[in-house]
């Protein structure tokens, strides 16, 4: 019998799983038999619910007779002291406790690719999914992001590109991590309540590169580049700057001195023209994506023509850095960008440097939620450099409010209750801003996670969308939702 702990996207992929398998499973959940429950019933029938309560069964040693293993869910934090008596009893039986990853990796039917890293993992795993499927591959695509890694065993796929979090990382034994090539895209100070450390953080990444065919690497980053070194496969590199001679890269993927021209060991790829997807951050995570690309289908892959197209035709996906519409103000311009994926300081700081104003802009941010542990001088710091007004939302917001205050040179800050106030103060701010011509941004890009108001990025997303749409549309926020 295994243990599926967790009775959400996960948990119903590892149903799924064992249900082909034949393998006898039941669910269970750290919080009680809650709302999952009557679905899962109706996916799996009674019998595959785990009736006792967890934190009792790890007492009870009958509980846990017949398991065979656990599959824990990642967004469960092993050490939550609802579980963590439990997980300590099935270590000591010898009962493998595994993330759904490494079911998957372990019972994958084709080569893989993994991405990681804290920021822009979903948006290199889309377009390196884009570009195989245009060079004419079958391609599963998912992981952290979308469909749940065991649901893409049965596609009828080539090879498989998939996200993968730390959290997935956690319960995921490195030797089950084989793949034909892995990147870790970078290293920002992220889920640092429950990782404890950086270092940490930085080991539970590091796992996906250890026997990587390919190991694809971010040399502008410390934490990244350390990583090589214990890289069993060949190392290739991508940095913002121009290659520089070194025996111990496979192959280096580089931008030209002004970071547009995009190179493979100096050979001249693309231009910034070329590539559909905005801003500075994206043309790193393309050379990741063109490295990526490589390893599975050959350097003479990267001078098709329907890789270019497709190279050209991906604009990024929703929630990051989308543009949402303008709205004429009397005498300039004020535009809304949607970055509710920014949901850690180092994505948030990348969008804010990125947009940084010159002559005739300005630049308005909501920032705001829960704050998983992070400081937040950085972002004051970006904010005081770059911006002309913030507003802050959400229950962590005295943090941020504290760092803006102790930051030299911090903008005007407002405290908003909730999303419709944050952008009727910063569309007041804007309109005060848009004149002579100038174009003004309101950026939300919140450095902070969502739950605590909203369902998740997506939705916080969402609204502010809408809530942009009714100023473009109607001049004024309006509390209409419909
Ligand atoms: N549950 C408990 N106790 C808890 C928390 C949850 O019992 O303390 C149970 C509940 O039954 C709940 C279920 O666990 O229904 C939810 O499991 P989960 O939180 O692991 O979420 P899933 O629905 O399985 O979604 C997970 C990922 N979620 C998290 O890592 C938090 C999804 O990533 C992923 O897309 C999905 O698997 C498919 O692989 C989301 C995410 O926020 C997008 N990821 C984080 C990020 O990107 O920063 C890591
Ligand atoms: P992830 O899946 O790692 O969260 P996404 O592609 O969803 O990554 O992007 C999340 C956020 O990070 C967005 O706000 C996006 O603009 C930003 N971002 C994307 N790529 C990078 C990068 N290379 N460096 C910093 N920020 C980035």
């Amino acid at each position: 019998m295994q243990l599926v702990i967790g009775m959400g996207q996960t948990g119903f992929s590892a149903g799924r799983f064992f249900q082909r398998q034949g393998t006898p499973f039941v669910g269970a959940d750290t919080r009680g038999p809650a709302a999952p429950c009557d679905a899962w019933v109706r996916a799996f029938g009674p019998g595959a619910v785990f009736e006792d309560d967890l934190h009792a069964a790890a007492l009870d040693k009958p509980a846990l007779q017949g398991c065979q293993g656990i599959v824990l869910s990642p967004g469960i934090n092993p050490a939550d002291a609802a579980i963590a008596d439990l997980l300590a009893e099935a270590r000591h039986r010898g009962i493998p406790i595994a993330s759904d990853i490494e079911l998957a990796l372990r019972h994958a039917p084709f080569p893989y690719l993994l991405i990681t890293g804290s920021n822009g993992k979903s948006t290199v795993t889309a377009l390196v999914a884009e570009l195989l499927h245009a060079l004419g591959y079958r391609v599963a695509v998912g992981g952290n992001y979308g469909i749940p890694a065991l649901d893409l065993l049965v596609e009828p796929a080539q090879v498989m590109v998939l996200e993968v979090s730390s959290f997935q990382l956690e319960c995921c034994d490195s030797s089950a991590i084989r793949p034909l090539a892995a990147t870790v895209l970078n290293l920002s100070p992220d889920h640092l309540d429950r990782h404890g450390s950086i270092e940490t953080y930085a080991g539970l990444k590091a796992k996906v590169l250890e026997h990587a065919r390919t190991a694809v690497i971010n040399l502008d980053d410390p934490r990244v580049a350390a990583m090589a070194t214990a890289c069993q496969g060949d190392v290739v590199g991508f940095s913002a700057h121009p290659a520089e001679t070194r025996a111990d890269l496979a192959v280096q993927y580089s931008l030209d001195a002004d970071g547009n021209d995009l190179y493979r060991d100096g050979e001249r790829l693309a231009g910034a023209g070329e590539i559909g997807l905005p801003g500075a951050h994206n043309r790193l995570n393309v050379l990741a994506s063109l490295a990526l690309v490589e390893a599975y289908a050959g350097r003479a892959a990267l001078g098709s023509g329907a890789l270019r197209d497709a190279l050209a035709a991906f604009g990024g996906l929703p929630h990051r850095m989308q543009t949402i519409c303008s709205w004429p103000a009397s005498a300039g311009e004020v535009r809304f960008i949607n970055d509710s994926k920014a949901t850690n300081v180092g994505a948030a700081v990348a969008a804010i440097q990125g947009l940084a104003p010159s002559a005739g802009k300005a630049l308005v941010v909501i920032v705001g939620g829960q704050a998983k542990g992070q400081a937040f001088a950085p972002l004051a710091r970006a904010l005081a450099d770059h911006a002309e007004g913030v507003a802050v939302i959400g229950e962590d917001a005295p943090l941020i409010e504290a760092a803006l205050t102790a930051t030299p040179g911090a903008p005007a800050m407002h405290r908003a209750e909730d999303m419709s106030q944050a952008v009727a103060w910063a569309v007041e701010r804007a309109g005060n801003l848009a004149v002579d011509g100038r174009q003004v941004t309101v950026l939300l890009s919140p450095a902070c996670a969502s739950f605590d108001m909203f369902r998740g990025y997506a939705q916080r997303g969402e609204r502010f969308a809408r809530l942009a749409q009714a100023v473009c549309e109607r001049g004024q926020v309006t509390e209409d939702m419909s």
